[in-house]
């Protein structure tokens, strides 16, 4: 036994049994709050009376970010961005837990939460200077608590729970007002080492952070069953802490486990671990061919697992919106797509020198000599224009 666990009491036993979560046993069982079909289901220990103008807004959350994402595919396919990885499928595993935040609580987010950076208030155009290399994607983590997508699959759970043993240190948990961490990751993500040692670290210190696996089923083409062999959501209980498996098509569900995951880390209970059960609708990313490795019935299965649609069918069974709302929250998100389009077009190129500029604060003489070998580079194309000098460089290659 570790020091200090009698001390934790039941933090460290699950507060719920997903018993027979497992590929091995059929049917998953997890909370689910809103089915398919747009039923409300109760639940004991996960609920949230939501307000009617709070199930609206998470649809038109939903809608938003799934064509502001369907822009980003369209982009890259149009040559204006080098890579888009889609978050189509994974609408209400990103809302639910973007909403559930708190202001004072703090993001590590992979590459392909969109839907969370926008809950986050942050500018969506973010995403699309990096993935359109006009810079590294820079954006400074405290300003709205959401930290650099992290490409290194993995990674971000180490930073994250480095991040929550320094909040902790501080003296930031134990009451409302305490700060949590989530953290998310893939569930391929979850055969990392860097994941395991996260969970090791989060335990034995109860750091105040929420480990969120969005299981959408595939790490590029391999299967989740090429990951484990039980559910990923019983790993929690092996590292000593709680863990929940939810519908994560399923807003509804996903904002309930995360606040209230969140809500313990924040008084001092430690991390948590949260699988939602969601799927990639579309590829990886745009470099990816998915027909290679699934088939059309299993992604049409999920269709009829449709986060956004099983909303809307509940907002319409109760009366909550007419398609006067459904027209507005379509033309809306339409309207923002176009915006933000036009402002990706308008984005310039950036300058081959620049690259040299914030490597460090006071530079070095290193780098001083490479600025220079480079910039006598570009001028040997000066003779053959500015095309030439940018087709060397990669500049212009969008076009
Ligand atoms: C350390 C590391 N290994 C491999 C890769 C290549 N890679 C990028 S995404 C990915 C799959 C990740 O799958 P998952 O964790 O399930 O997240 P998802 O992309 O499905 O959201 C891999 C192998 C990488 N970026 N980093
Ligand atoms: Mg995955």
């Amino acid at each position: 036994m570790l020091d200090g666990q009698a001390a934790l009491g039941g933090a460290l036993d699950p507060p719920t049994a997903p018993a027979s979560a497992g590929h091995e046993t059929g049917e998953p069982e997890f909370v689910q709050l809103l089915t398919p079909d747009g039923k409300r289901l109760t639940h004991p220990e996960y609920d949230v009376e939501f307000t009617d103008d709070e199930l609206r807004d998470l649809y038109r959350d939903m809608v938003v970010v799934r064509r502001l994402d369907a822009e980003g595919t369209a982009l890259q396919r149009q040559g204006e961005l080098a890579l888009w990885a889609s978050l189509s499928g994974q609408e209400a595993a990103q809302v639910g837990s973007g909403r559930a935040l708190r202001p004072q609580d703090m993001v590590f987010p992979t590459y392909r939460e969109h839907g969370v950076l926008y809950c986050r208030g942050i500018d969506p155009i973010k995403p699309f200077v990096l993935f359109r290399g006009v810079a590294h994607g820079g954006i400074d983590p405290n300003e709205h608590k959401f930290n650099m997508y992290t490409i290194v699959v993995g990674a971000q759970t180490l930073h994250a729970t480095g991040y929550a043993m320094g909040v902790a240190l501080d003296g930031k948990v134990g009451g409302d007002d305490g700060e949590a961490v989530l953290a998310y990751f893939g569930d391929g993500a979850s055969s990392q080492g860097d994941v395991n040692e996260s969970f090791v670290w989060a335990s034995v210190f109860q750091a105040p952070i929420v480990f969120f696996c969005q299981n959408n089923q595939y790490a590029i083409s391999t299967p989740v069953e090429r990951q484990t062999r039980r559910a990923l959501v019983h790993r929690a209980s092996g590292f000593g802490f709680p863990g929940v498996r939810v519908d994560g098509n399923d807003v509804l569900a996903c904002y309930a486990v995360t606040r209230r995951a969140l809500d313990e880390a924040r008084h001092g209970q430690g991390p948590y671990l949260i699988e939602a059960c969601t799927y990639r609708m579309g590829p990886h990313t745009t470099s990816d061919d998915p027909t290679r490795y699934r088939t059309a019935s299993e992604v049409e299965t999920w269709q009829g697992r449709d986060p956004i649609l099983r909303l809307r069918r509940h907002l319409e069974s109760r009366g909550l919106a007419d398609d006067a709302f459904f027209d507005e929250v379509a033309a809306d998100a339409a309207r923002q797509a176009v915006e933000l389009r036009e402002r990706v077009l308008a984005m310039p190129d950036p300058q081959p020198m620049d690259m040299f500029n914030h490597v460090y604060v006071e530079g070095s003489p290193d780098l001083e000599a490479q600025r220079e070998e480079f910039a006598r580079y570009l001028a040997a194309f000066a003779s053959e224009g500015p095309a030439m000098a940018a087709e060397q460089t990669g500049g212009g290659r969008h076009r």
